[in-house]
């Protein structure tokens, strides 16, 4: 027998070359992974003689669970008043080089307690789970010294355990330069090098390694020796890369096989085809687009052209994108880059979940762990199409499923498998 079974659903099954629809269909998990993904004509038995618990999901559809897979979720204070002053003419470079930016959000972030971090963090994650998101990456980088990155590291580890979602954590601890290391970015490099990241790896706190590699960050020379060292202890590397500047960041990554190279803004097609070679994944970030109202729209076509893997993702952060929805990235990457909505999808199951080097989830297919989210909509295009909408109305997290319906008890029309219209979208 089977732990459990829905029904009566839709599917958007992300198997194959385009989204893999298939309509009445039904999903099984069992032990936490999906057994079954297809029509439900396809069956082997009734429902009841194949699953414990059996789900109606009334003609609602089930994607795979979205994935966030650049966020920088966790923080300390806010960065409203340098919005502020952006709007009054200051640019983003400017703030930065003036020791605000980044920096300031290190200052607020190695002032604050460790519990303080995780209260503010959850919340953050609370919001993308109960929009179907089931796995995000959360980076370090708001602290720069050895102790604050730790506290960071560690509260997402906690965030990882007591919400039991994936989470990857990434080191980035060449995301600015500290005060302290004012002049001498160089001694910082061999700082992150030779003590950050060996320490950390060592505390099992570090899952890939990220730098920011910008005139206003780190050199590409710089990054290399950051790679280098991630690729001797073995782990993962990742890039901001060509967001306010082309530095040649992405073919760097590339050549380091690396999971992601994200922003691309200013990319051109040499990086374009070495990311395609290396398969490293392009992860577009249209909430940072947005919000610094950046006018050069990463190249969308070339992507296409070379076959290179599109990922989109909040980039979740106080300064350049306080952005705490991914579905609303979904309607952004229509309207800002013309990504059609079937490459949204994409772009925060199977693709985002290859940014995170995850072969086990992002797919509604036999084996893959049960990471699904259901809607209520009546054509996956809704996804993209409605903004400042939530319409998921449950989450199976590795077999866990939480009723976003059934969660408002005072409600009696919602039934053990029913999906109330009047609760669904209450939380
Ligand atoms: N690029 C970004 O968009 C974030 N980090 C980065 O390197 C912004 C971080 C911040 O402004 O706090
Ligand atoms: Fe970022």
């Amino acid at each position: 027998m089977w732990d459990s079974i829905w029904i009566n659903a839709n599917l958007v099954t992300m198997d194959g070359e385009g989204s893999g629809i298939v309509q009445n269909a039904a999903l099984a998990v069992e032990k936490g992974r999906i057994v079954f993904a297809g029509a439900q004509d396809d069956l082997p038995d009734h429902p009841e003689a194949l699953a414990r618990t059996i789900h109606d999901a009334r003609g609602q559809w089930i994607t795979p669970g979205l994935i966030d897979c650049h966020t920088h979720l966790v923080w300390g204070g806010n960065r409203a008043r340098e919005f502020e002053m952006r709007l009054n003419g200051a640019t983003y470079e400017d703030i930065a080089k003036a020791g605000g930016g980044i920096l300031s959000t290190v200052k607020a972030t190695r002032d604050a307690s460790e519990d303080t971090l995780f209260n503010a963090a959850l919340p953050r994650l609370q919001n993308l789970m109960r929009e179907g998101v089931t796995a995000i990456e959360i980076k370090s980088g708001y602290g720069l010294d050895t102790e604050t990155e730790r506290k960071m590291l560690r509260v997402a580890t906690r965030l990882r355990d007591e919400a039991g979602i994936t989470i990857q954590r990434t080191f980035l601890g060449a995301h600015a330069l500290p005060p302290e290391y004012k002049d001498r970015a160089d001694d910082y490099i061999d700082l992150v090098c030779n003590e950050m990241m060996p320490a950390l790896q060592k505390e099992n706190l570090v899952d890939a390694v990220d730098v920011f590699c910008e005139t206003i960050g780190f050199s590409p020379a710089q990054t290399e020796r950051v790679f280098q060292k991630a690729q001797a202890l073995g782990l993962p590397v990742k890039l901001h890369a060509e967001q306010l500047s082309n530095q040649h960041g992405a073919s760097l990554t590339a050549r380091y096989k690396g999971l992601s190279a994200d922003h691309l803004e200013h990319l051109d097609e040499d990086g374009i085809k070495a990311m395609a070679k290396a398969g490293t994944v392009a992860v577009l970030l249209p909430g940072a687009f947005y919000f610094l109202r950046e006018t050069k729209v990463p190249p969308i076509d070339l992507l296409r052209k070379h076959r290179v893997p599109i990922a989109l993702a909040t980039d979740m952060n106080p300064g350049s994108s306080p952005a705490h929805s991914l579905l609303l990235m979904l309607n952004m990457a229509c309207t800002f880059f013309r990504m059609t909505p079937e490459e949204t999808l994409a772009g925060v199951t199977k693709n985002a979940a290859k940014a995170l080097g995850k072969s086990n989830t992002g797919i509604l297919k036999p084996g893959y762990r049960a990471d699904f989210a259901l809607w209520d909509i009546q054509e996956p295009a809704e996804l993209s199409y409605r903004f400042g909408f939530n319409p998921c109305t449950g989450v199976s997290q590795g077999g866990k499923f939480r009723d976003f319906a059934l969660s408002r008890k005072a409600d009696s029309t919602a039934s053990r498998t029913g999906f109330s219209p009047a609760a669904r979208n209450s939380l």
